[in-house]
């Protein structure tokens, strides 16, 4: 009778109950209740961590918080029925009977608040937090999630999986990441609920009660951030689980893919086509079929009986390889990297001590346990078979990890750094692993240079050592507008470098589909394009000549555009902000951007806002939001705040710049190894208040600016005064550009002048050239000659002193 109630109340829902025991600790409170030992941690002012586990110690999760919490003053004031514990940032209430959290700003405004009801409870080992929806809330991010960019009404689950041609509303994809904003009352939060088991976020899909959060096992364990705005929170975020770091520069340039390239003649080919066209790119993909029997480790030797000298000569053309990697080794006996896996014991293994076998490519499979630190370093060691072949960068893929059949076994052990766990725990952060140690390989096997890791996997903290990019898309309209809304989302939740297969990795592009989503993936930080094994050519000349023109043209563009790109990559490595940015991010209170018609808009690298169109649609509907903003080929000012009517062939994207910013550009080059003119070209763009350029420029490949190889310089547009100022540069790396071209944009061309006295009193600082009549066409054959009389055109010297000059 005792075991029948029991097993009926396991099967219902456990609330927490109340707190029977609480005490103020150096580093917050901890306490418990009847049920469970909880623990509030002030990690920084405007961050707090809530701990709460069933068990009598809080399980460790060794692989993605890297900040410490820091030493911050807050207070404690005990009331009959709560306690409150105050930051200077914010206001935590511990509701003692039952058990709730309150986080409320210091004006007394709730941020975001546990449902009184349940607040957090368990379901057998499964744990929630259930919370209450304030007015209007909206919530964004959540890494890798399709859907809408409000993700208010849908539910989400994390669970690490291989889906080809996933449709643009399913879920879960690849990658996990258990991190929200909330939004509501002109008030922003961030939750991020670090559990590496199966978890689900339920943002009020099939209730009005509440919107909740559950793991299917493991403690509740999250992290509460508070900021006024949407930056400062993955500031924050990113802060707790890293930044990414600054990648080689060949990785912004144009890469190529295909499942697969081969035989070796077909890939120089390739290579050659794209200079002979003249259509910029630096990296090209070796898929699968390099491989012999899909053994990683291996070169086919039919196909690339010599991939040394193949990359040689690649390299001579002004390529870089980048090669596949899956996780999967064939159980073959007399297969080096199987029989040592064996001997070393670094092999996932069934709780007996078999090793498991799972089928992949290369057949039945053995899985090294990445999750060990002996598994991450052996592997590194074994990428030295590439690295002799000179391999450049590496493309880990089927590691969430993928099998045929997609159920693995949950019973099956991980190691997890030693703490020994189930499959359950281990699987979301498996592929995170796998890219940490190819990445630890690239440095091993060449030290000097910055990896560059590309994974499909991941979870919170990926952005550290690897690019993601969004698995296997379908060559569709809706695919396109998916993949920029989840790269956006993947930068709302600290993944700044991410990309989609230009062109739809399944199926086939219709000609002007191909043409468009080429012009979009300009403005992603990730360009590449990639396709299926039978599916027709699909570089960017296979679609005929009009549609190698417009991706000749946004290509070229791309590389035009690189000081900026590059200077918004370093900054992202700064404050961990995505360089593709929703909307959502500087208008987060704005509630038309939200609109499934303008959802997809975003801001590229803090200047340009870029509008995704379907490549059937000849007029469309932008926002612009607030401030001022001109289009891109012509210069004409458009008033933010409204919406416009655009006309969008696919020739031209709708693009935007920001009034008031300046926007940075080199002389045309064909790969990033290639010098430019030495010329930096500034666009200014008349607009209002002060605008700012962090010009960022260093060696792009080595570590040499971590020891202040850089060129840094601060460049200022004061529209007010009409001054551009240039702070004097910092660090020893010399700058390639010996010329500056400044041009302005919006302004009355034959009434602008350069004051001449502020160039007087700086004679010995700068010199100043000449007025040009000169024009400088974004993009190339794309601007409209029009409206260049708006453009007035001065160039100086670029010295390494301060200097300003002004105009009137
Ligand atoms: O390695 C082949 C493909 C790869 O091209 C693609 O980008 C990955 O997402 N890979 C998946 C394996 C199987 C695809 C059907």
């Amino acid at each position: 009778m005792t075991t029948l109630t029991k097993s009926k109340q396991s099967n219902r829902n456990l609330p927490i109950g109340d707190v029977k025991f609480w005490k103020k600790e150096e580093f917050g409170i901890s306490g418990n209740t009847a049920v469970a030992n909880f623990k509030l941690t002030v990690y920084r002012e405007d961050t707090i961590r809530v701990q709460v586990s069933k068990e009598t110690y809080f399980s460790p999760n060794p692989y993605t918080v890297i900040q410490d919490p820091q030493t911050v003053d807050f207070s404690i004031k005990e009331y009959e029925s709560s306690v409150v514990l105050q930051t200077d940032k914010l206001k935590l209430e511990l509701g003692l009977s039952p058990f709730t959290i309150t986080y409320y700003t210091l004006d007394d405004q709730v941020i975001n608040k546990d449902d009184a009801g349940f607040a957090v409870s368990w379901l057998g080992t499964e744990v929630s937090n259930y919370k209450t929806v304030q007015e209007n809330e909206k919530f964004i991010g959540l890494g890798e999630k399709t859907g809408g960019l409000n993700r208010a009404g849908n539910a989400y689950t994390n669970w690490n999986t291989d889906y080809f041609a996933y449709g643009v509303n399913d879920d879960p994809l690849y990658m996990s990441i258990p991190f929200y904003i909330g939004l509501h009352n002109k008030l922003s939060y961030g939750i991020f609920f670090d559990n590496t088991h199966k978890t689900v976020f339920n943002f009020g899909a099939s209730t009005n009660r509440f919107v909740y959060f559950s793991a299917e096992d493991g403690d509740l364990d999250y992290y509460f951030f508070f900021d006024d705005s949407v930056s400062g929170i993955i500031s924050a975020y990113t802060d707790l689980t890293g930044k990414m770091e600054i990648p080689p520069l060949w990785s912004l340039g144009y890469q190529q893919c295909r499942y697969s390239y081969y035989p070796e003649s077909e890939v120089l080919t390739l290579a050659q086509t794209f200079r002979d066209k003249k259509m910029p790119a630096d990296v090209i993909y070796l898929d699968i079929h390099h491989m012999e029997k899909y053994k990683v480790f291996t070169f086919d030797q039919e196909k690339f009986p010599d991939a040394k000298s193949m990359i040689k000569r690649l390299k001579e053309k002004g390529f870089k390889v980048v090669v596949i990697m899956d996780p999967g080794i064939k159980t073959e006996n007399g297969y080096l990297p199987f029989d040592e896996g064996m001997e070393k014991d670094l092999f996932v293994k069934y709780p007996d001590g078999l090793v498991y076998e799972g089928q992949v490519w290369p057949g039945w499979c053995a899985f090294p346990d990445f999750t060990k630190s002996e598994t991450r370093e052996w592997w590194a060691e074994k990428m030295q078979f590439y690295k002799d072949a000179g391999v450049d960068g590496y493309w880990t893929d089927m590691n969430e990890p993928a099998s045929w059949g997609q159920h693995t076994p949950n019973l099956i052990d991980f190691s997890y750094e030693g703490e020994e766990v189930s499959h359950r725990k281990a699987r979301n952060i498996y592929g995170f692993q796998m890219a940490r140690s190819a990445y630890e390989g690239s440095k091993l096997q060449s030290p000097e240079e910055r990896p560059f890791i590309l994974t499909r996997s991941g979870y919170s903290g990926i952005q550290r050592f690897a690019a993601a990019w969004t698995g296997d898309n379908v060559a569709t309209e809706d695919h396109m507008l998916a993949g920029v809304r989840l790269v956006n989302s993947l930068g709302l939740s600290g993944v700044s470098f991410a990309g989609y297969d230009v062109g739809g990795f399944a199926g086939e592009a219709s000609k002007a589909l191909f043409a468009r989503w080429m012009s979009i993936a300009t403005f992603s930080p990730f360009y590449r394009a990639h396709s299926m094994i039978n599916s027709n050519d699909a570089e960017p000349w296979s679609f005929g000549e009009e549609v190698e023109e417009i991706s000749r043209n946004y290509m070229k563009l791309r590389y035009r555009l690189l000081p900026t790109l590059y200077s918004s990559f370093y900054q992202s490595s700064l404050d961990g902000l995505p360089i593709s940015k929703s909307l959502a991010i500087d208008y987060a209170h704005d509630h038309i951007i939200y609109d499934s018609a303008f959802q997809n808009e975003y801001i590229f690298c803090d200047r340009l806002l870029i509008a995704p169109v379907e490549s059937t649609k000849e007029i469309t509907k932008v926002y612009l939001p607030e401030g001022d903003w001109y289009y891109l080929y012509d210069s004409r000012l458009h008033k933010g705040n409204q919406v416009i009517f655009q006309d969008c062939p696919t020739s031209y994207l709708p693009v935007y710049v920001k009034a008031g910013s300046i926007l940075a550009l080199q002389s045309q080059i064909y790969n990033t190894g290639e010098k430019n003119d030495g010329i930096l070209r500034l666009h200014i763009y008349k607009g209002e208040g002060q605008h700012n350029y962090l010009h960022y420029e260093d060696d792009g490949c080595s570590y040499e600016y971590l020891e202040g190889d850089i060129f840094k310089r601060n460049i200022i547009w004061d529209s007010d005064s009409l001054t551009l100022k240039f702070e004097k540069p910092e660090g020893i790396y010399s700058s390639g550009y010996f010329r500056v071209k400044v041009y302005c944009h919006g302004f009355d061309a034959e009434a602008l002048h350069l004051d001449k006295n502020s160039i007087e009193s700086q004679k010995e600082n700068v010199a100043f050239l000449d007025r040009l009549t000169e024009f400088d066409p974004l993009p190339d054959n794309l601007h409209d000659f029009h409206e260049s009389k708006s453009v007035a055109t001065f160039t100086f010297d670029h010295v390494k002193e301060a200097f300003e000059l002004r105009f009137t």
